[in-house]
């Protein structure tokens, strides 16, 4: 029996503990930021570790009683900077945003500038947006696409600005973009103005990780942030990674404790630790290859009903689709009905849409979490068959039918306890 002590102490949080697991049982994930953790990671976090205080660093610590919460964080550094090529980790954010506004904070004195991707156009909330507080104490100017058909990125526009602009960072990643970016580019105009060049992986940190896609850091990008439970497939989480810069990384360091936090959650720690470890080996390759496979197996058949997506279609795990344009319908209600058919993914606003944030023209949705379960390219297809028929049949019948199929798609291809070696 799962939680059986929840259960004896805690039935109102049992009963929704039980009900989230038969959700994520029976319906297909396709929201692309998430994922499904292995056991061994989840015995990390449900570990005796919460109850350690760590402030500090290996070695360097406030309180006593560290040998093996010292032990866990040098592991999850070395495996981190084993998977991405770094010369420095941090592995103690409590997550992305976290890892990005430490980072701002390492790198800029208030008022600096950064140019990082528009918001509208796929980038971050913490790259700028105005609703966030960062943008009360540094200047966010921003770079775009010049296609939304092709994704293509503005970059003589990027170059433009940033001569005008002068930023202390060029910031480039993004959380709904579905093309790959030209890192020597931005890594050119960087130093042409005299920036760092800094990429959000969060993302595709688990593409990167398994050679799936390329490594910013090949192509001299000085610092990359990220969360750990996306495509890296490790817990909520947060990580910053310097390629080579002793002082960058001391910064960094400084500004995540003390600067911006206190204890790290060393239980989290460890569970980063066990799913670098996952992603250390050969089958995560596989993994990050196959999320790509699935996304373009779904990218087909959209393709073949002329339905359109932004960019055209994807180079990595998701995909935006504009579901006003092709079936008439907003993104708010393809969402809620493709969550009763059993299918979860978000609403998403299009490039440049004029329907409003919480009701916008697209839906975002990904491949990492059917991957992780085992759903190969011919499954991929068959789940875009079934959303096109809910997004164009829209009727009880067809979302009761989906869902039935769905449910034995997910019952075949159960969530995995662990991974291949
Ligand atoms: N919420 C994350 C996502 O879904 O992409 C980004 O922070």
């Amino acid at each position: 029996m799962k939680f059986p002590f929840i259960k004896r102490e805690d039935p109102e949080i049992y009963t929704a503990l039980v009900g989230e697991e038969k959700r994520q049982a029976e319906g297909l994930e396709l929201i692309p930021s998430e994922n499904y953790v292995s056991h061994a990671v989840k015995e990390a976090m449900a570990s005796s570790l919460t109850n350690k205080y760590a402030e500090g660093y290996p070695g360097k610590r406030y309180y006593g009683g560290q040998e093996f919460t010292d032990a866990v964080e040098t592991l999850a550094i070395e495996r981190a900077k084993k998977l991405f090529g770094a010369k420095f980790a941090n592995v103690q954010p409590l997550g992305g945003a976290n890892a990005n506004i430490a980072m701002y904070f390492a790198l800029l004195s208030p008022g600096d500038t950064v140019l990082g991707m528009d918001l509208s156009h796929g980038g971050h909330l913490t790259h700028g947006h105005p609703v966030t507080y960062l943008t009360k104490i540094f200047n966010f100017v921003h770079y775009g696409m010049k296609d939304v058909e092709t994704g293509e990125i503005d970059y003589d526009e990027m170059r433009r600005v940033a001569k005008k602009t002068k930023p202390k960072i060029i910031l480039a990643g993004f959380s709904a973009y579905p093309r790959e970016l030209d890192y020597a580019k931005f890594v050119k105009i960087a130093r042409e103005v005299g920036a760092l060049a800094v990429m959000d992986i969060a993302h595709i940190a688990g593409l990167i990780a398994g050679k799936a896609a390329k490594n910013p850091f090949d192509y001299g990008f000085d610092i990359m942030t990220t969360t750990t439970h996306k495509t890296l497939r490790g817990p909520r989480g947060g990580m910053i990674l310097v390629r080579e810069s002793e002082e960058l990384a001391k910064k960094i360091d400084k500004a995540i404790f003390p600067g911006f936090q206190g204890g790290p959650h060393m239980h989290q720690i460890a569970a980063k630790a066990v799913a670098f470890g996952e992603a250390l080996r050969p089958s995560f390759k596989k993994y990050a290859k196959q999320i790509i496979k699935n996304a373009k197996a779904m990218e087909k058949v959209f393709k073949k009903s002329g339905a359109r997506m932004l960019a055209g279609g994807t180079d990595n795990h998701l995909i935006l689709l504009d579901v006003w344009t092709s079936y008439g319908i907003s993104g708010g209600e393809a969402e809620r009905l493709l969550d009763r058919a059993g299918i979860t993914l978000n609403k998403n606003a299009i490039a440049d849409d004029t329907r409003k944030p919480m009701d916008p023209s697209g839906i975002r949705f990904g491949t990492p979490a059917i991957t992780t379960r085992g759903l190969g390219s011919a499954e991929s297809a068959r789940v875009a068959e079934l959303m096109i028929e809910v997004l164009t049949k829209r009727d009880d019948t067809t979302v009761v039918r989906v869902r039935k199929e769905i449910k034995k798609l997910a019952k075949a291809f159960p969530i995995p306890d662990s991974f291949e070696k």
